[in-house]
């Protein structure tokens, strides 16, 4: 039994997208955390070692870290195809774009959104904006999606920064409607609907 440990409006939403994608059976249980505008706290049934969500519990198994849940739960559903399998071609883009986005673009973000400027420790580890959005347009050159023409988890995740930072993204098209081919999926239409506490 996979169970998702989720607060909602954060970055547990990204995998109950993922799961709707997946048609994976799963259970939610929903968990505090401490919010941007001081309400929320620690949860302290949240397995999670920082408290911190998403966390998926995989019968004994604990995964954290949206990436490694990614390619955990698209290596557990293979045939759903949207996570390319090892042998397939696509499996080096496909790990490249999950590890990209968490080591680079969501601290390129957090750079951004804290307003800490440049420097050049962090741009020789991260680069910058410039070139994470350049990034973006280079794969969505080929597009529709980030892998060429199927949809993946690595669009769970770069959709979703379009979700809660869509400035961070490079303005117009492909992005604009990159974002809107991926708005229009019924599976985020469902997560959607169960992104509340009931
Ligand atoms: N790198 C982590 C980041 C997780 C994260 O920062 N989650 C936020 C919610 S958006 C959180 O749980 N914050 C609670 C806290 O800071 O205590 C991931 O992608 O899974």
């Amino acid at each position: 039994m996979l169970t998702l440990f989720h607060a909602p409006q954060s970055r547990s939403s990204r995998i109950v997208w993922l799961l709707e994608e997946l048609g994976a059976e799963y259970r939610i249980r929903y968990v505090d955390i401490p919010r941007m505008d001081g309400s929320g706290r620690a949860d302290p049934s949240n397995p999670h070692p920082d408290k911190k969500v998403p966390a998926l519990a995989h019968d004994q198994v604990l995964v954290t870290e949206s990436a490694a849940i990614c390619l955990y739960l698209t290596d557990l559903h293979p045939r759903v195809g949207i996570g390319p399998v090892v042998g397939d071609p696509k499996r080096g883009a496909y790990l490249t774009w999950l590890a990209y986005y968490a080591g680079v673009v969501e601290p390129v973000a957090a750079i951004e959104f804290a307003e800490l400027g440049s420097h050049p420790a962090l741009a020789r580890t991260f680069r910058g904006l410039k070139e994470m959005n350049q990034r973006v347009l280079d794969a969505l050159e080929s597009g529709p999606f980030l892998l060429g023409g199927a949809f993946s988890a690595a669009d769970v995740l770069l959709g979703s920064l379009g979700h809660f930072a869509r400035h961070l993204l490079p303005a117009g098209d492909p992005v604009e409607s990159y974002l809107a081919h991926l708005n229009a999926r019924p599976a985020l239409a469902r997560a959607m609907a169960k992104d509340a506490r009931p």
